[in-house]
């Protein structure tokens, strides 16, 4: 097994790849919220972001990771995770005298506001995305009464809306930009009154490391994508680079690259999901360059400059 994965190799390293803004920023807010609190506890609504490794390490600083807002007590500090929640979970934190600190991606905020909208113009919302996905289940809260959810183009015919000249759509911000095209355009030739957000809610970041990954993924024996089992955006890219015929493994860090995928592997595609630390790519690379010389190329097909601000209960710590 060493024997064959011992060789000369060169990693193809997608660009961007990694955190995104929206993460940054939601980890920024855990750590601010755990310096204001100064050994009071935090609650964390779910996992900040889907990534085991950042929410081990905010775990080990203090961060107290809870499922519901039963398990925070009465008057206490609760951070609502990246992917938003629903009008009801921030009905329930208010009735509690909860201490909320909001750490939603301002892009998946964005979608929230178009559902409201959509939903006030008395149009039924047409939600693409993934069933039980925290994200979904926020958007979906929004205007519950008049919102269906819409997983793959062959949902689009069993469709049963009650205007259809009154149907708009919206998205997950972390899905398959190729694979949403599709659906979009079954939902327009199904109801040509559909009306949406311009293209779609898939967000920079997404769009972004799927093109990076499409750069390499041809070119490559093996895609290698970092990131967690539960998180949408690095499923797609994996799922991407596999529908592109190139074999790809999702893994959680270096401990799961396994030597067997590496036997034959002379070009490896290498990224990871915008939940996952940097880091744990450069840990990849150190091992592969364990098993013989590296040539590292970077592709990068855009440069991300996008910055968020801090929500105001955390803003004061920022300077
Ligand atoms: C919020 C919205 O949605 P996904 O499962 O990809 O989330 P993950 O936490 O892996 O990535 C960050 C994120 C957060 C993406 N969209
Ligand atoms: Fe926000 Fe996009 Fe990052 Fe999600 S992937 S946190 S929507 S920037």
């Amino acid at each position: 097994m060493w024997s064959a994965a011992v060789a000369p190799r060169r990693v193809l390293l997608a660009s961007p790849r990694a955190f995104c803004a929206g993460v940054e920023r939601a980890i920024d807010v855990v750590d601010r919220a755990l310096e204001r609190a100064g050994g009071e506890p935090v609650h964390v609504r779910k996992q900040i972001v889907h990534n085991v490794h950042v929410v081990e390490e905010l775990a080990a600083k203090g961060a107290v990771f809870v499922e519901e807002l039963d398990a925070v007590p009465d008057g206490g500090t609760v951070v609502f995770s990246a992917h938003g929640v629903s009008p009801a979970v921030r009905d329930e934190a208010s009735r509690r005298g909860l201490d909320v600190i909001d750490a939603t991606c301002p892009l998946v905020a964005k979608v929230h506001i178009e559902a409201r909208r959509f939903a006030a113009r008395g149009d039924t919302v047409l939600l693409v995305g993934h069933a039980g996905h925290e994200e979904t289940e926020g958007t979906l809260g929004e205007a519950p009464e008049q919102t269906l959810l819409v997983e793959s183009a062959a949902d689009v015919a069993a469709l049963d809306v009650p205007d259809p000249a009154r149907v708009s759509y919206l998205t997950q911000t972390t899905l398959a930009v190729d694979e949403t095209a599709e659906i979009v355009d079954a939902l327009r030739a199904r109801f040509p009154a559909l009306r949406g957000p311009g293209t779609d809610d898939i967000c920079y970041a997404t769009t972004n490391r799927q093109e990076a990954l499409r750069a390499v993924s041809g070119e490559a024996d093996l895609v290698v994508v970092v990131g967690s089992a539960n998180s949408s955006n690095s499923l797609r890219l994996a799922e991407l680079a596999a529908r592109d015929g190139t074999a790809a493994h999702l893994i959680d860090d270096v401990g799961e690259l396994r030597l067997e995928w590496l036997a034959g592997a002379a070009t490896i595609g290498l990224t990871a999901g915008a939940s996952a630390p940097p880091r744990l790519v450069d840990d990849v690379i150190e091992a592969l360059s364990g098993l013989g010389p590296v040539d590292v190329e970077v592709r990068e097909t855009a440069v991300e400059t996008v910055r968020f601000g801090l929500p105001p209960q955390v803003r004061a710590a920022q300077d």
